[in-house]
């Protein structure tokens, strides 16, 4: 039986890009085949549970404006309510997947083993919603930054008590993530790092973080989990400063811990502008280390530095994400999750509809556009011409040579380098004639 949560709102399809319909797909069309593979197995839309049914519209000034039917979340009952409501707004977008983190779909209980009792309870309900859905789980995640047990981090606190739950805490997660088949598993750090180093020993703290993402490796392979172990960078808020800074600090400390062939990133878009990167320079660091996980597709207010997740609306920031993955093969078990909230205006149940159709268009779009630049092969044939001096011999046996035999050439050959135009608005304005 429905829960009337979203009476009015009918099932949202392709239109096509001349649809005035507010809720139809104007570029989503699962079935079109992009580059030799279906638009939805190449995008692998999540949903987040989080910002989408948890999240009741505070900001720092004001309280709750979401006044929902599952508000208060303080019981079952309501989280059974929350995930129905969730699962029908799965079926009217046709989202292939979704993500948790525990508190936003059981209640908080205080104690380890009434949440661990409740958390089994609701994957059980979830995973029975799964079973006549079509959307699978993306990822599941902890939250171990919202509770004031965190404040001084989880696997960095300076008390191993707080270690200890936090390793319990993410055990309970992996086990429930792997009940319901998730494709992968994320650990985001929002407090692991510090507010002052007057009172933080970094470099234990950075040992711990390590030991503790060791156990998590350990225990994927312990338990069978066939999921991807995904980290997500982010540089600041809440910590001042936080430990997986951005995809270049985060690749450095797997490989510190010997983890570079076990953890890949999850990347998001709105962290990339927080740490003072572009969302493509986060998706090339990782893929040029073969470590490219998943997408969390929401931005930031460019006026405020904060990380407001809002859904993506800017084509050519998306089709350029989206070229970078395309080129680096796509998505494996990763996917496109909107970490992204509504404004707190947005009071209705079309808005939150309105906000994924929107979502998930403008990614189509973007990969539409990737995907004809791509093959278009311009961007490709600018590069191999720029890089085309390395393609000789010469240049090749250079970087087999040392110092002194190249400056012996250089000597001998009157070496001399004539600058070249790098060519950046042309190139530019090549991209936009594709988005
Ligand atoms: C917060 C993070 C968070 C992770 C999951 O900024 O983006 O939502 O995606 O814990
Ligand atoms: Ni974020
Ligand atoms: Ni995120």
């Amino acid at each position: 039986m429905s829960t009337g949560f979203f009476d009015g709102i009918d099932k949202v399809v392709y239109e096509g890009p001349d649809s005035t319909n507010p809720l139809a797909f104007r570029h989503y069309n699962p079935d079109e085949i992009v580059m030799g593979k279906r638009m939805e197995d190449h995008l692998r839309f999540a949903v987040a549970w989080w910002h989408s049914f948890a999240w009741e519209g505070g900001d720092p000034f004001g309280g709750p404006t979401f006044v929902r039917p599952w508000h208060p979340q303080d019981g079952m009952d309501r989280a059974r309510l929350k995930a129905d409501v969730a699962f029908e707004m799965f079926d009217l977008l046709g989202a292939p997947f979704f993500c948790w983190h525990d508190a936003d779909i059981r209640p908080e209980q205080g104690s380890f083993a009434d949440n661990l009792a409740t958390l089994n309870e609701i994957t059980d309900y979830i995973g029975g919603k799964m079973a006549t859905s079509e959307t699978r789980l993306l990822w599941g995640t902890a939250n171990m930054f919202s509770h004031r047990r965190w404040m001084g981090g989880a696997a960095t606190n300076p008390d191993p008590d707080v270690f200890a739950f936090a390793a319990a805490t993410v055990k309970g997660c992996m086990d429930a993530t792997h009940k319901l088949g998730g494709a992968n598993y994320v650990l985001w750090g929002g407090r692991e790092g510090y507010e002052t180093l007057l009172n933080t020993d970094m470099g234990r703290e950075l040992d711990h973080m390590g030991r503790f993402l060791s156990m998590v490796v350990d225990y994927k392979h312990k338990i069978g989990f066939q999921g991807t172990i995904l980290v997500e960078p982010k540089p600041q808020e809440p910590s001042k400063h936080q430990y997986d800074f951005d995809a270049a600090t985060c690749i450095g400390f797997l490989r510190k811990y010997g983890l570079e062939g076990e953890v890949r990133l999850n990347l998001e878009q709105g962290h990339a502008i927080l740490a003072g990167h572009s969302f493509e320079h986060e998706i090339a660091v990782a893929a040029a280390e073969g470590m490219l996980g998943s997408i969390d597709m929401n931005r930031n207010d460019y006026q405020s530095g904060w990380d407001t997740d809002q859904f993506p609306n800017n084509t050519p920031e998306v089709a350029l994400a989206y070229c970078h993955i395309l080129k680096s093969g796509g998505f494996t078990t990763g996917g496109t999750n909107f970490d992204a909230k509504l404004r707190r205006q947005s009071l209705d149940a079309q808005d939150l509809v309105a906000a994924h159709v929107g979502g998930m268009d403008i990614c189509a779009r973007g990969l539409k556009a990737a995907a004809a630049m791509i093959e278009d092969g311009g961007l490709d044939a600018a590069l191999a011409e720029r890089y085309a001096g390395w393609d000789t011999p010469e240049a090749q046996a250079m970087l087999n040579s040392d110092l002194g035999a190249i400056s012996d050439r250089v000597l001998a050959k009157s070496i001399n380098p004539e600058p070249r135009s790098g060519r950046q608005e042309m190139l530019e304005n090549y991209v936009n004639r594709f988005v």
